[in-house]
């Protein structure tokens, strides 16, 4: 398998594929992108992928985007170690948790979204840019618990 990897360092969707990759064994290349100098913005990275934003998978040529959906295809692909359990409430509770960060907290974090929201309102928005003061503001707080009798996330 020839795995390559278009990421950024601290980007949380390219470690999500990472730790995929890691978990499943998979050997990959790591092909840097700077989204933090605007590295997504260039015609090279447009090509790779359209939406502009890291990760991205090539495998055998094959290209790959959404960190969750990456992830599923290399579960499809080479399925041991299996990522999800084989349970299907614990399943739903997985996929719950994924979403929890992909759907509901990451968007708000990333540098577009951030940039524009600082260009439209301001320092009062840049200082309470990272995820846990938009948590904090969204009155959520940590889970109590992970276990399987324990599924729903709570808000205080
Ligand atoms: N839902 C996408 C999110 C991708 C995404 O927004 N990635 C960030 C880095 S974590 C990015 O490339 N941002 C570039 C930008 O905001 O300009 C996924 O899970 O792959």
């Amino acid at each position: 398998m020839d795995i390559q990897l278009y990421g950024f360092w601290r980007s949380i969707a390219s470690f999500r594929v990472r730790v995929a990759l890691k978990l499943k064994g998979l050997p990959f290349k790591e092909i840097p992108i700077d989204i933090m100098s605007g590295e997504q913005f260039t015609p090279d990275y447009d090509a790779v992928n359209a939406e502009r934003v890291v990760p991205t998978l090539v495998h055998d040529g094959y290209r790959v985007f959404q960190s969750l959906a990456i992830i599923e295809y290399l579960d499809e692909v080479s399925p041991e170690p299996g990522l999800l359990p084989t349970d299907p409430a614990d399943r739903a509770y997985a996929r719950s948790l994924a979403l929890v960060t992909v759907a509901d907290v990451h968007p708000l974090v990333t540098p577009r979204v951030r940039n524009h929201l600082a260009k439209a309102f301001g320092q009062m928005v840049t200082q309470s840019q990272d995820g846990p003061s938009i948590g904090r503001a969204r009155g959520w707080r940590p889970m109590s618990g992970s276990s399987p009798g324990d599924r729903r996330l709570r808000s205080s």
